[in-house]
């Protein structure tokens, strides 16, 4: 009667998913979650990220993300279930982030104490004391350097499944190395977000799997190992820093004496840690070709899984890794949930004002348009912020609502044709999947039918879903992708919203127009 837990940490909070597998009882038994900015107000972050005078700089304390792991462990520890079921725990990161450690790390990690707080003890480890994340657009020389060296953008995209992007792994390290080069001199290990957090819970350095090492414009996709080319053009002796790149379903370690010590956790294994969107492909049920699922979140995510990588002639898209061993392909959007906010916001409104917002204006908005950029956006490429408008007048807050949610499932739809796959079904999650009206403008320009899966957090679902793939494998129990995600995934009841015929005529015309002002204003 093993239970297995999945961790999540992501742009503004981390999770933890507590899930009993047994053969007549599949359920979800705890969920929490901490949230950076409420709960540690002593980082001063604003949705998870240190302010900055530069609109494209976006950087997060890691001492944070630690310290987040031992709450989210202590309530969890206090919630009265028996912990000593534990079998394994996986977990699940925002993606590109990285994460510098000096030389001291290791020995550190492996000695933690385990009456004193976990961050306090990483003083002195980081050697760089906040991360790059994935919001971060400041590498755009970086970007055309590694470029230029590799053999031009369409040859990266095709070894490592993307163009170089400002926020990928690969590009942020150069220019750390560059701008600080004796910081860079006194990191033994770069990791990424995943890889830290694995670190710290097996209290030795975890190596990456090839979902997450795919951000980093670094990865060979094909062979998930380090491309030298790629590696050499980014910073000088790269190789010796990265974790090594075992397979998703690797068990890289047992819980560290201090977790075990400090919280009465059992003896468990530790599975590889995963980006957030491989995860998610998991938590949405996504083990077979052809549907997908869009996440709104703090990016809004397309995404769907591959058996073969068929990269992106447009260098739009990206080709990861998947937990399953297949390929997965994915849209990422900056501008989520928080365009959603700021236009809310801007409104006067709370969510219930937003939804009537919607429903107060038709589908077209009459043809009033807005490029929801309030800040860089990463699909399409945009540097300058702010949102555009197309006879769209600012004081007209029902107009903007409706537009908002418009131009960004337009644009969803209009950069995920490259995936080459007919959407007719849409699983959606993330926090703005609780909205159906938000909902039903998807399905009406997707013209496809929506099904709400996993709101709170599909990714951390799917890390928990991972953790037991792995452990029952190694277990010689194997258990199918198929048959785990069958009984976790489900779609919410009565959640299924169809397209409506008129409105998808009007969103087939638009979103010519849409595209035509979006290559002008770019
Ligand atoms: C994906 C991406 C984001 C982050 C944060 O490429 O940048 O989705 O993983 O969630």
């Amino acid at each position: 009667m093993p239970y297995y837990l999945g961790l999540d940490c992501s742009t503004q909070s981390f999770t933890a998913i507590l899930i009993e597998v047994e053969e007549s009882r599949r359920d979800v038994v705890y969920r929490d979650s901490v949230l950076f900015d409420r709960d540690l107000p002593h980082y001063r972050t604003h949705h998870g990220v240190l302010p900055s005078p530069d609109p494209g700089a976006a950087l997060s304390p890691p001492a944070m993300w630690a310290e987040a792991l031992d709450v989210v462990m202590a309530r969890l520890a206090r919630a009265g279930l028996d912990l000593a079921r534990l079998s394994a725990v996986a977990g699940s990161a925002q993606q590109h982030g990285t994460v510098y450690v000096g030389h001291g790390a290791r020995g550190r990690l492996s000695s933690l104490e385990s009456d004193r707080p976990l961050a306090e003890q990483l003083a002195g480890v980081f050697s760089r004391t906040a991360s790059p994340i994935w919001m971060d657009s400041t590498t755009g020389p970086e970007c055309e350097a590694i470029t230029t060296a590799v053999g031009g953008a369409a040859a990266l995209a095709r070894v490592t499944g993307s163009r170089a992007f400002p926020r990928f792994a690969g590009p942020q390290i150069r220019r750390f190395a560059k701008t600080e080069p004796e910081s860079y001199g006194a990191t033994r290990r770069v990791h990424l977000v995943s890889s830290f957090l694995a670190s710290l819970l097996i209290g030795g350095d975890a190596p990456l799997d090839p979902g997450d090492a795919s951000g980093m414009n670094l990865m060979e996709l094909a062979t998930g190992t380090w491309w030298p080319p790629a590696v050499e053009a980014t910073a000088p002796e790269l190789e010796r820093r990265l974790p090594a790149i075992v397979p998703s379903d690797t068990v890289i370690g047992r819980i560290s004496r201090f977790w075990r010590a400090r919280y009465g956790f059992p003896d468990c294994g530790v599975v590889a840690w995963s980006g957030d969107n491989p995860c998610s492909l998991i938590g949405t049920g996504l083990v077979e070709e052809g549907p997908v699922a869009v996440s709104l979140g703090t990016s809004d995510t397309i995404f769907g899984l591959m058996r073969e990588p068929r990269v992106d002639p447009s260098g739009e898209g990206h080709v990861f890794g998947a937990p399953t061993g297949d390929f997965m392909a994915l849209t990422c959007f900056r501008n989520g949930s928080l365009a959603r906010e700021a236009i809310r916001d801007a409104a006067g409104l709370d969510w219930a004002g937003f939804s009537l917002a919607l429903q107060a204006t038709p589908p077209g908005n009459g043809g009033a348009l807005m490029l929801p950029w309030f800040e860089p956006e990463i699909t399409p490429a945009v540097e300058r912020p702010g949102a555009r408008r197309l006879r769209l007048d600012p004081l007209d807050h029902a107009a903007n609502v409706r537009a908002v949610v418009e131009g960004q499932m337009m644009a969803m739809a209009n950069h995920s044709v490259w995936m080459g796959v007919r959407i007719s079904r849409i699983r959606a999650t993330g926090g703005g999947s609780n909205n159906p009206e938000i909902l039903q403008v998807m399905a009406d320009v997707f013209d496809a039918e929506v099904q709400v899966f996993e709101t709170s957090n599909s990714a951390c679902l799917g890390a928990a879903i991972r953790a037991a793939h792995a452990d029952l494998a190694a277990r010689r129990t194997p258990v199918s992708w198929a048959e785990l995600t069958r009984d976790f995934v489900t779609a919410l009841p009565d959640s299924r919203i169809g397209p409506r015929p008129d409105a998808v005529r009007t969103y087939a015309a638009l979103r010519h127009g849409y595209a035509a002002f979006e290559a002008a204003e770019r």
